[in-house]
């Protein structure tokens, strides 16, 4: 965990220790607000050494400064610590788990006597908590998944930071070596969510020298492992990098074989058999003569089975082996098909850059469109903008687009929130001055299925609101989905035309990618947003391409593949428009 996880993280205690100890919950969504945001900040947080300029963050009040403060010169928060010391320790260690919740972690707690993570899965695996009070049968499954879900995470790294140390890694070994061929494989290359472990692959006739430099890099940690062929290293951010040197002649069998998933390898192994083929990390053979048919080229060891050529992200043995051998893959989503970013922040609410910053960046990625999607009234902790600061705002960018000194248009838009009641903020008449509407659920998140599920039902089906704002409301590896049911979400999205967000800001990436996948099959439009706070985090787009590519999303199953009047036709049907 960074330190901004780690600050992040302990202001989410605070919350969940103040809510068992019965805290009034005015305080507890202050703090549970505080932990968001922090994230959202990100580690411009620590360059701020006094309570007055940490206010100066929209939401960010003196009690919550002074303890971001004292976590920075003390590494914790005196008032977490004191409540620790107040609170069981079994019951602080239940609250890892996501999908518990502090008021569950206390019933179990104090009617089943767990004591950790391993009695409370034994409870659930044997029914015990299904037998509580208010929990059931569903309730138990949860909290199994989210068992499950804190195991899993557990060790592996979000895929934009394993991607940007795989990006320095090729490119100093590049400088070194100039003209090496090097690829990523493995899970990095499938781009997976999470990584394990980055795996690399050169070819190269002089392995040794390769080695040398990688061994050498000045990223290394330690060395794990060092050997002709294959050498693995772990790096200062604590990842651990494999990298294997072959033959050039046989890298295509190597990037196929390293690639992975395991569970397409054997499939593709199996096709291979069937046709009195075999495939292994040197290449495509023939079982009779061990005769070899393919082995330079990737495409070509799919080729010698008689299939078409699986994106590395499709192979995960989810239909793409029968597509390949059919010919009926899909012609998957491209970075350049996106023709804008839908969701984004400026510094009118908790955006760190202007109006023109922001264009200015979308217009470095080759933008038509760029929706300022600020945060809507209620969150005032955001610096949700009241009213005449919304209308305000539409103004400065009508003018903007008028000045017609870009190529970017900026769309008017905010980030509505869904309320108790599933409404959300402002009026009919100051809606129809934005184009896109989004809304999103920001506070309730541990509300019961129904509720929340209904809170979000309601919001589809106002006419007003065009696009579900990161859905699921997960954090990856450390806030789990909410408990809603998404197939009855999807179905309404697609009965009434509303888009589901693929939020592509790395911590969310929410719809995940068998999400998507679903969501299209139900036909639902996706809408690929980064919900960017700085303009460079537009970037972000990159890794939503990826997941949609992960769940097969072609272009028109992405709202913003559009051309701008398309775009701004979807955007109004339906709606009133001032
Ligand atoms: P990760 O590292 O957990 O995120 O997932 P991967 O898929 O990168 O798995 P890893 O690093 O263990 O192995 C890299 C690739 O090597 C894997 O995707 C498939 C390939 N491979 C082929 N045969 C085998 C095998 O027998 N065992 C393992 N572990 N990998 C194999
Ligand atoms: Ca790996
Ligand atoms: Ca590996
Ligand atoms: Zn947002």
């Amino acid at each position: 965990m960074n330190k901004i996880d780690e600050l992040a993280q302990a202001f989410t205690y605070l919350a969940e220790l103040l809510e068992i100890k019965g805290e009034v919950r005015f305080k507890v969504n202050a703090y549970e607000r505080a932990a968001e945001l922090i994230r959202a900040i990100g580690d411009e947080i620590f360059e701020k050494d006094n309570v007055k300029e940490l206010r100066q963050f929209p939401g960010i009040g003196e009690g919550i400064a002074k303890k971001i403060l004292e976590f920075k010169e003390t590494g914790t928060i005196s008032k977490l610590e004191e409540l620790k010391t107040e609170v069981p320790i079994a019951l602080i260690s239940l609250l890892q788990v996501p999908n518990l919740g502090p008021k569950r972690a206390k019933l179990i707690y104090e009617e089943l006597g767990v004591q950790n993570i391993d009695e409370l899965r034994e409870a659930a695996e044997t029914g015990k908590l299904a037998e509580l009070r208010g929990l059931g049968p569903k309730a138990e499954q949860n909290i199994l998944e989210g068992i499950d879900h804190i195991e899993n995470i557990s060790g592996r790294m979000l895929l934009h930071k394993a991607y940007e140390i795989q990006r320095d890694i090729c490119s100093l070994m590049s400088e070194a070596l100039p003209g090496l061929l090097i690829n990523p494989a493995g899970s990095l290359r499938r781009m997976k969510e999470t990584i394990g472990d980055i795996d690399l692959l050169v070819g190269c006739e002089n392995s040794r020298l390769v080695m040398e430099t990688f061994l050498s890099l000045p990223i290394t940690r330690r060395v794990i492992a060092k050997g002709d062929t294959k050498s693995s290293i772990m790096t200062a951010a604590g990842l651990q990098v494999d990298l294997r040197v072959v033959k050039p002649e046989q890298y295509g069998a190597a990037l196929q074989y390293f690639t992975g998933s395991q569970a397409h390898n054997i499939r593709v192994r199996e096709i291979a058999r069937k046709s009195g083929l075999k495939v292994n990390e040197y290449g495509v053979f023939t079982v009779k003569d061990n005769r070899c048919i393919a082995a330079e080229d990737e495409a070509g060891v799919y080729a010698a089975l008689d299939m078409a050529f699986p994106k590395p992200e499709m192979r995960e043995n989810q239909g793409e082996i029968e597509a390949a051998i059919e010919d009926r893959l899909p012609a998957l989503l491209e970075l350049a098909d996106i023709k804008g970013d839908l969701h984004s922040h400026s510094d009118w609410s908790d955006g760190r850059d202007d109006l023109e910053g922001m264009r200015a960046a979308a217009e470095a990625r080759g933008y038509r469109y760029l929706a300022i999607t600020d945060h809507a009234m209620k969150l005032k902790i955001a610096g949700g903008l009241e009213r005449e600061r919304l209308i305000e705002q539409v103004h400065a960018i009508r003018e903007l687009n008028a000045r017609g000194d870009s190529p970017v248009v900026l769309l008017t838009g905010s980030e509505l929130n869904i309320d108790n009641d599933g409404d959300v903020d402002y009026d009919e008449e100051l809606l129809s001055l934005l184009d896109v509407t989004i809304a999103s659920i920001h506070g309730g998140l541990r509300q019961p299925r129904e509720k929340i599920t209904k809170r979000i039902i309601k919001a589809i089906r106002n006419p007003d609101v065009k696009i579900i704002g990161h859905p699921t409301g997960r954090l990856i590896g450390q806030r789990a989905p909410y408990d809603i049911d998404l197939r009855a979400i999807m179905r309404a999205a697609a009965e009434t035309g509303t888009a589901l967000e693929l939020n592509s800001f790395p911590d969310r990436l929410d719809l995940k990618d068998e999400n998507l996948r679903q969501a299209r099959d139900l036909g639902a439009k996706v809408s690929l947003g980064t919900d960017s706070h700085r303009s460079n985090q537009l970037e972000f787009m990159f890794y939503g391409v990826a997941m949609a590519r992960r769940a097969w999303l072609e272009i028109d199953d992405v709202l913003n593949t559009m051309g701008l009047d398309g775009l701004l036709e979807w955007l109004w049907a339906g709606r009133k428009k001032a």
